[in-house]
């Protein structure tokens, strides 16, 4: 009797793996997933609360990573423009060309050793982006937020976003508060956030950019939707709410490792619009059906934000080495987690290094989108990391590509593989290895130590670069001596 009340749950349970085989962006009765990504700007690793922050407070964010699968070695490329075009296309910044923000593209510095290499200002219309994808799939597709990967022939609206609210070519907005535009932070350059011209006096963006991204869950009715919500913040310029601000600076005590309370208050909205969106889908009975990715799309900035009147750095990415625009891991490496109903299980923590451009891999395998698959190094699906059936991925290498100057590097290429990560710098060809089993903060190089690895890793390097047609920065011979 036993035996036999089991087999009607067998069925079921056979039927119901193979309709998850067939595809798994289609729920049991066969309605599309909802697809909602939120991309945080220059939010670093250990800028979340289950990432061991001490000032910041992440508990929404917290929450969706103990009810899903949260990535502890998850990387990105170091700046934002080569992040957002490697995430939506599913190729590597320095395949695209799209190695530097857009405007940083335009020039870089003419006194240095090395001329940066060239990059490209616009995501070419020949890429096909996961909204293009999604749009023929037949997804209600929206940009909210920040863009910055060109100009206006090249705004969302061209990329496969049926509605664009917030994104242009900038970077940043001059100001967190309404009307959003002006002059001042950013120089005479006159900036502003398209989308949001009616609000009222103390509306802050990150708050408004949530209210947008809810209005069109609303509107999206039974169509399938895909979010891309993709916050300005915690970008400088670093301003915040001032009852959140306040909270923080009680807060603060000597010795944390973060010391910026504006900062630990503009993550705070940025915790609270995960927070409101995971609630409006539950309301609505939309959990169940909707896939959330949390990402961001380099590590913390270490920049003192003068023009707000900043005094202490804005974030600390301890116990990771640098931050944004290097290739050592405070630079690299970002907070990402997914929640895929059906395929992720609660308090999945996974150790394996897993890249930005791996997003739009599984997301296109999951919907069997018709891909040519030219470049399968750039990225790989990731559903076998997140059922739990695989914790290692075929995967040899991860590289990094940053041929340009910033406050925290010079011209760098990077490889990692396994426990080692090899680390090329341009001007004068150095060479720096770290085990980061031993050495997570990558203190020690030891490269000396190690010749056959180091020789090893340079040449996976130096294939791999060639054989993605990497742009390299060049000798200043013109250069005036300061
Ligand atoms: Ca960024």
């Amino acid at each position: 009797m036993f035996k036999k009340s089991l087999v009607p749950t067998v069925r079921l349970a056979v039927l119901a793996l193979v309709c998850f085989h067939v595809s798994s962006l289609f729920s049991a009765e066969g309605r599309k997933k909802n697809i909602i990504l939120i991309l945080a700007d220059d939010l670093g690793w250990s800028d979340v609360g289950y990432q061991g922050a001490d000032l910041i407070e992440t508990p929404h964010i917290d929450a969706l990573a103990k009810n899903g699968a949260s990535f502890s070695r998850a990387y990105a490329m170091p700046v934002c423009t080569p992040s957002r075009a490697a995430l939506l296309t599913g190729k590597h910044a320095a395949r695209l060309h799209m190695t530097i923000w857009s405007e940083g593209a335009l020039k870089g510095p003419t006194s240095r050793k090395l001329l940066q290499a060239e990059s490209l200002h616009d995501l070419s219309h020949s890429e096909t982006t996961l909204a293009k994808h999604l749009q023929q799939q037949g997804y209600l597709t929206a940009s909210i937020g920040k863009w910055h990967l060109g100009d206006a022939g090249h705004f969302p609206e061209t990329h496969g976003f049926d509605v664009n609210i917030g994104g242009n070519h900038w970077g940043a907005p001059q100001t967190f508060f309404w009307p959003y535009s002006g002059s001042g932070y950013y120089g005479k350059e006159f900036r502003y956030v398209p989308g949001l011209a009616f609000g009222s006096d103390g509306e802050y963006l990150t708050d408004r950019l949530t209210d947008e991204a809810l209005k069109v869950i609303d509107e999206a009715g039974d169509q399938p939707f895909f979010l891309y919500l993709a916050h300005y913040a915690p970008h400088v310029p670093v301003e915040a709410k001032a009852e959140y601000i306040a909270y923080f600076e009680k807060k603060l005590k000597t010795g944390m490792h973060h010391q910026n309370a504006t900062y630990a208050a503009m993550v705070k909205s940025l915790d609270d619009s995960v927070g409101r969106v995971v609630e409006h889908l539950k309301k609505k009975g939309l959990t169940d059906n909707t896939i959330i990715i949390f990402a961001s799309d380099n590590g913390g900035y270490l920049g003192i934000d003068q023009k707000s009147k900043q005094t202490t750095a804005t974030t600390n990415n301890y116990p990771l080495r640098s931050g944004k625009g290097s290739c050592y891991e405070g630079g690299i490496r970002v907070p990402l987690i997914v929640n895929w109903p059906g395929v992720t299980s609660s308090e999945s923590v996974i150790a394996e290094p897993v890249m930005i451009t791996d997003i739009f891999h599984t997301l296109a395998r999951a919907g069997k989108f018709d891909l040519a698959v030219e470049f399968p190094n750039d990225g790989v699906d990731l559903k076998p990391l997140l059922l739990g059936s695989k914790t290692k991925l075929k995967r040899e290498a991860l590289y990094f590509h940053f041929p340009h100057y910033y406050s925290t590097t010079t011209p760098a290429s990077a490889v990692l593989a396994g426990r080692w990560k090899l680390l090329r710098y341009y001007e004068d060809d150095r060479l720096e290895l770290f085990d980061l089993e031993q050495d997570p903060s990558e203190e020690k190089n030891v490269a000396a130590a190690h010749p056959q690895v180091t020789e090893n890793l340079l040449g996976k390097l130096k294939s791999w670069l060639k054989k993605s047609g990497a742009n390299f920065p060049m000798k200043n011979i013109g250069r005036r001596r300061r």
